[in-house]
């Protein structure tokens, strides 16, 4: 796996071949990446690096409202009181993320409207991984151990992102998520405690979700248009293969543990790189996915279609409730 090659923030900031001096607002946004310091909503910031915020921090919104589907769908079925509870909880709380990261992007110039719009319209993406199907109740512990641990992974160095409210959200956001990690896992060590009927299931749903797991972390770096510059940003601050690597080197002691296989015959400890070799993915899935071919595009759109319906009364009460309130207080004063 190689690295891609990073160019220097300040000369990628001012933009490649441009000989002109920094202004002033450029000098001190790249004093300020080159810091480690933070830029924050107010601050001057390059064109570039305002869209590239925009176009990640509203994709990962997206993904986390689409991402409330799929375990959505087991809500009604959760085998106890207890697990209904806790997956209402988790549901709940990927809807809050998805607020967070929806303010932050806002903070940045576009609406919550224009992003909705692009959404529902099919323009804009969400992570491939909310387009697989969940048609077990071990897919509850495999999201859970698996995207949740991937999202964990991926979004722990997001939170020194150096555009503040991302970071500032992040932090919040991975606090939730490690608990999520952990409920996913302890449903599948409860499966795998349980029956052979009940370790089979949760064998066969880890192997639906192994791959797909690790294509969330994105293309391969040689194949990752937009790596080289988002980390001379200091908004990534590792590779997409250093965090898939570093998500595998986590699994394989926890699936001793739990007492699954990784679906992957080349999987094996390398005593040079000190990690593990994994086997090739396989990026036409992903990129069919990304195309909107995935089993469940086109089901997680029409839903999130209807409900943005469902929701226009709301959201028109409010605005009713909220010029009320601007009029009333316009007369009082
Ligand atoms: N899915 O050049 P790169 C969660 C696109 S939240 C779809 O490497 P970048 C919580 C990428 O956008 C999961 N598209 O791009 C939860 C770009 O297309 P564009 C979401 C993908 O941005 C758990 C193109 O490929 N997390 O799970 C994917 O530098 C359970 C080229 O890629 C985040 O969004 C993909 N997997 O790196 C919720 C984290 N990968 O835009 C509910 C924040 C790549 O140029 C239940 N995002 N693409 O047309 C990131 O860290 C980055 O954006 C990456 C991609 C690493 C995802």
């Amino acid at each position: 796996m190689t690295s891609p090659r990073v160019p220097h923030p300040i000369r990628s900031a001012l933009g490649a071949g441009n000989n002109a001096s920094p202004t002033p607002e450029e000098e001190q946004f790249n004093a300020l990446i080159e810091a480690d310091s933070r830029i924050e909503p107010r601050d001057w910031m390059p064109d570039g690096y305002r869209k590239t915020l925009i176009r990640q921090i509203s994709q990962h919104a997206n993904s986390e409202i689409i991402g409330m589907q799929p375990e959505s769908n087991w809500i009604t079925r959760a085998p106890s009181l207890k697990r209904k509870a806790v997956l209402i909880a988790k549901v709940q709380d990927e809807a809050g993320h998805g607020l967070y990261l929806y303010s932050a992007a806002q903070t940045l110039g576009i609406s919550r409207e224009e992003m909705t719009d692009q959404l529902i319209a099919g323009k804009a993406r969400y992570s491939s991984i909310f387009n697989y199907e969940t048609p077990t109740w071990a897919d509850m512990g495999s999201v859970g151990w698996l995207v949740d641990g991937a999202a964990i992974c991926n979004q722990v160095p997001l939170c020194r992102a150096s555009y503040g409210p991302y970071g500032r959200a992040m932090v919040r956001i991975c606090k939730e998520e490690s608990f999520h990690q952990r409920q996913g896992f302890e449903i599948l060590l409860e499966l795998m405690n349980g029956t052979p009927a009940q370790r089979a299931m949760a064998q066969e749903s880890v192997n639906r979700w192994y791959w797909p797991a690790l294509m969330m972390f994105g293309p391969p770096d040689d194949d990752s248009p937009n790596s080289a510059q988002s980390t001379a940003w200091k908004i990534k601050r590792f590779s997409n293969d250093e965090l898939r690597q570093r998500f595998v080197n986590m699994l394989v002691p926890q699936a001793a543990v739990l007492g699954l296989t990784l679906p992957d015959p080349d999987l094996k400890w390398n005593d040079e790189t000190g990690m593990y070799d994994l086997g090739e993915i396989d990026w036409t899935e992903f990129h069919e996915i990304l195309a909107g071919r995935g089993p469940a595009n086109g089901r997680r759109l029409q839903r999130r279609r209807e409900a943005h319906e469902d929701g226009r009364w709301v959201r028109d009460a409010a605005a009713a409730y909220s010029r009320k309130q601007t009029q009333e207080m316009a007369v009082a004063s």
